[in-house]
């Protein structure tokens, strides 16, 4: 039974191969697995369930595909793709998560999040995100018109991309406390994100207990990373109600 992980894909009409590559995963290795969670950033933009850009129209109808074989898929906002709302959600089957999300993994409690929360040292950032988070601040730009909503998104890019190039990269990382802490507050022993594109697995000692900090890759052009868990199926002799860890490795998605 496989578990699949995925997140950062920043999907974008800049980018065809990297749509392509998710599409070709969508309907391929990812019918194998018994769920997927995509932990955010799966879009580069997104301004609203009405954009009918062809990216967008394409990514649904392979998200409902998918969900109608029977895969079940779960989907976290990134800090790009935040405005992901309900129509998304009842048009692909996706299930709505909430950061962080705890889960258990083979038994062992394992929490889900983007990423962002963590890196508190970046507070020009987190200053951005509680404004567009404000659900009164989303109503007032959803009721834009379409256009306008493209060119204010248009602004923000220029402006963030400026803003990025000259911080420090120590303050883009996640803060370390900040993963101890919600780790200890939820129990959880692994964490899973991404955000950071920063791939690695991370060992943290927590009160003298060992956990686990995987950070997903981001999805490239020519090849894309999927973190898989794989728990022992229900044909083994384990009594009802025991589990197993499993194990836990990544595999690499690429074209052709
Ligand atoms: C997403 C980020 C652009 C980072 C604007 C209210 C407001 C939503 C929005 C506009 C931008 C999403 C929706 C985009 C993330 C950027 C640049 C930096 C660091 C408003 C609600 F305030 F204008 F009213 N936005 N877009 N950034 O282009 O997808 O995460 S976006
Ligand atoms: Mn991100």
């Amino acid at each position: 039974m496989e578990t699949l992980f995925i997140s950062d894909l920043h999907l974008s009409p800049d980018r065809p191969a990297t749509v392509d590559l998710l599409l070709r995963f969508l309907a391929g290795r990812a019918r194998r697995a018994q769920r997927l969670y995509i932990l955010g950033d799966l879009f580069d933009a997104w301004i609203g369930d009405d954009d009918d850009a062809p990216l967008n129209l394409q990514v649904r109808a392979a998200l409902r595909a998918l969900t109608a074989s029977g895969v079940a898929c779960a989907l976290m906002h990134g800090n790009r793709d935040f405005l992901l709302g309900r129509a998304f959600f009842r048009d692909t089957g996706c299930q709505r998560l909430t950061d962080p999300t705890l889960i258990r993994c083979g038994g062992e409690p394992t929490l889900l999040m983007h990423g962002d929360l963590l890196c508190t040292d970046d507070l020009a950032y987190l200053k951005f995100r509680r404004r567009v988070r404000n659900p009164l601040v989303q109503r007032l730009f959803l009721w834009k018109s379409l256009a306008s909503r493209r060119a204010l998104a248009a602004d923000y890019r220029r402006k963030s991309g400026a803003a990025n190039a000259v911080k420090p990269e120590g303050i883009m990382d996640v803060n370390q406390q900040a993963v101890i802490e919600i780790l200890r507050r939820y129990g959880a022993v692994r964490l899973i994100h991404g955000h950071t594109h920063r791939p690695a697995e991370h060992a943290i000692r927590i009160d003298g207990r060992q956990a686990a900090r995987s950070v997903l890759a981001e999805w490239r052009s020519d090849r894309g990373e999927v973190l898989v868990h794989t728990s022992a199926s229900l044909s083994t002799s384990a009594p009802l109600g025991t589990s197993t860890p499993g194990v836990w490795h990544r595999e690499t998605v690429i074209a052709g």
